[in-house]
Formats: C-alpha cells, structure tokens, sequence
C-alpha cells in the first residue's frame, strides 16, 4: 500500500539539469502513486541568493542555501542532487557522503577517473543509497532494446556503433567558460565531447553490451582559442570539440563511436546501433519513442527492418503514461529514474548506474583521452 515517507531533496547548482530533475521529483508520485517514497523539495542551493530565489519559487523549493556545505549539514535533507558544473562534483558528493546523506550525482561522475575513484570510495565507505544520472537508459525506447537483447534474440553480437552530434559551437566567437558555458572550460568540465557526450553513448553501450576492453581514439579541437568569458582574456581552449574512438568488447564485438559539437545541423542526435548474428537494433533519440528492428528469422518474402512504436502499456515505463499510440518525451526518463531510485528505497536495493557501476564509464573516457593523447592503443581490462 502507498504510504507517503517523506524523501527530502537538498538540490545544488539549478541551471539545465536542476530543472529536469525538479520535474521529475514533481511528476513522480502522480504517474507511480502506489510508491511508498515521495519527494519532497526541501532546499536548492545556488551562488546567488537571487538566483536560489527564483528557482525555488518556480519550482517550488521549501527553503533556500548559497553555501553548499550549509544544505549538507542541516538535518531534515536525507538526499543531495548534485547538478554543478563538474568540478564540483567530487568535492561535494564526498562531504554528502560523509555527512550520511544518499547522493544522486549528474554525469559525468566527475573529471577523471581519479577523482571519480574517490567518489565511489567515500560513497561505499559511507554505505549510502546512490545513483548517476545517465537518464537515457531510462527512454522506453532504450530500456526495451535492452530487453530483447538480454533475451537473447540478437544472438552473437558483432557491432556497436553509436554517434553523438551537435553543432552548438561551431562559432569561433562564442566564449568559453562561465555562466552557461562551462562545459567549453577544460578546468571545470574535465574534457569536451568525451565526458559531456561520448559518456552517455558508453554508459549505454556498457548496459546493453558489456564491457569495453581496449580503445584506440582521436581528438581534435578546431578553435585553439577563445575569449574566457569570467577573465576577458583570449585563452587556448582545452576541450576536445570531436572525439572518435573504436573499441572492442569483452564479448568479441567491436565498437564504432562519434561525438562532436561540429556536425552542421545536428542538435542532439545521439543514436546507436547494434548487429547480432540473428536480428539487428537501431535508435535515434529524435525519434525517442521508435525502435528499429531486424530479425532474420522473419519470413523472407516479409523480411525488413520493423520500426516498433515504443507506446504500448506492455512496453516499458509504457503503462504509466497515455494510451497506446501516444509518445512520451525527454523528460521523462528523469521521472523513471527518479521513480527507480524511489523503488530501490523501498526493495532495499540499488538505482542503476550506482556510482560504482558509473565509473566504469570514466574509466573508459580517460582510456578514450589518454589513447587520442599518446596516439596509442589503451587496454581497460
Ligand atoms: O548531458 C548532455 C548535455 O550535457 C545532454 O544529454 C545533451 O547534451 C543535451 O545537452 C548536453
């Protein structure tokens, strides 16, 4: 039976990612009514008191911090959702950690691997509930080709390709770092496509595929100079703009992937497609309720790709929305997660990809930066 135990959110930094979590804590309990958890918006913390303001008015936050340390150490916070720029990462999910308090952390996990070592080290020495939020294994879509792939129907898998491609950078005027534009500051963002982009193309590849173990990758950056816009200054830009990198699977497949913020015409089309030995998988997230599937087994004269409308109450996360034949969108995965880690509250177990699970993907980034770097094959495991 539902029962409302209260889950006090403690939420920090509130730009893109503060509002699509916020929502998905406002939209859970109406479309997951029979959960025994139910979020509640507690505090969001932002640098300034007026920007903290006007985020909890809009959205309906109980109270207000512009110290992040202040909202990990009040008492009625059980759980803290990191939405800084990176660099912050780390620091404050290690002091929520040690503070008691369950972590739910955007991804990346943070910069590097090392530093995302310490993370998953103070979050299992704490034993507190955890989870990254890599929210597109969470689009029906995503999730369902993930079950008919534990299911067996692909068979042997013989490739992985996945892209990920914008363009939002491409002018050599726009400046770097800031108010906004922190993901262009190698210093606070770590690295450029390889943690901001490629890190949700592996973090799927990881669920549906299984480990990666050697990489060979290139990098490149087109405009080796901006103006930072915190010093003024015309600074060399440290991120990478394109990253490429193949790859070979633990179970014999071997994996393509593309990510770039200089594909003209492109805004977020991240889509991935997987070749077995009996049946073939692809997506699109422009097209995030479809997926595309080949079975050889079909009846020749019938054979062709099946363009599946993930909508049906059968399908996942499905029976919690419309009636068939009506989509769901983007934000939505963020309800699922929030919906999953709520779950896992009550089952007593973990909401994938814990942080541990997550750091496998940083592991494979920096394996992806260190190879483009030395211009080296890099082996993981
Ligand atoms: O996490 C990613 C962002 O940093 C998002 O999934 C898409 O790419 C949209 O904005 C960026």
């Amino acid at each position: 039976m539902a029962t409302n135990k209260e889950l006090r959110i403690g939420l920090i930094g509130c730009g893109f990612m503060g509002r699509t979590h916020s929502n998905g804590y406002l939209r859970v309990k109406n479309f997951f009514p029979e959960q025994q958890y139910k979020p509640v918006l507690k505090a969001v913390c932002a640098r300034t008191e007026s920007k903290a303001r006007a985020f909890a008015d809009q959205w309906g936050y109980e109270s207000i911090e512009t110290d992040w340390k202040k909202l990990i150490a009040r008492d009625d916070i059980d759980a803290v959702d990191i939405c800084t720029p990176n660099d912050m990462h780390a620091e404050i999910a290690i002091a929520a950690a040690e503070a008691g308090k369950m972590v739910l952390c955007e991804k990346p996990l943070a910069r590097t691997y090392e530093e995302s070592l310490g993370m998953v080290n103070a979050i299992e020495k704490a034993g507190v509930k955890n989870t990254v939020w890599y929210n597109y294994r969470r689009l029906p879509a995503v999730t369902l080709a993930k079950q008919i792939i534990d299911s067996g129907k692909l068979g042997r898998i013989f490739h992985y390709r996945a892209n990920f491609l914008q363009d939002w950078t491409i002018n050599a005027n726009l400046p770097q770092g800031g108010e906004g534009l922190w993901r262009m500051d190698a210093a606070v963002a770590g690295s450029g496509v390889t943690g901001d982009l490629l890190s949700h193309c592996i973090d799927t590849a990881l669920w549906l595929n299984g480990s990666i173990t050697t990489v060979s990758a290139m990098t490149e950056t087109f405009v080796k100079e901006r103006v930072h816009q915190l010093t003024g200054n015309v600074q060399p830009v440290g991120i990478d703009d394109a990253c490429s990198f193949m790859c070979r699977f633990k179970n014999g497949s071997l994996g393509l992937f593309e990510s770039t913020r200089y594909a003209r015409g492109h805004k977020a089309l991240y889509t991935f497609e997987i070749n077995g030995e009996n049946a073939s998988i692809r997506w699109d997230l422009h097209d995030l309720n479809r997926l595309e599937f080949f079975d050889n087994a079909d009846q020749s004269v019938l054979k062709g790709w099946r363009s599946i409308h993930v909508t049906d109450g059968d399908q996942p996360y499905m029976n919690r929305w419309w009636v068939p034949g009506l989509g769901i969108g983007y934000e939505h995965s963020f309800v699922h997660q929030v919906a999953d880690f709520m779950q896992s509250l009550e089952t007593g177990g973990s909401c994938s990809p814990t942080f541990r699970e997550a750091l496998e993907t940083n592991q494979v980034c920096q394996a992806v930066l260190d190879s483009a770097a030395e211009g080296a094959w890099k082996t993981i495991h």
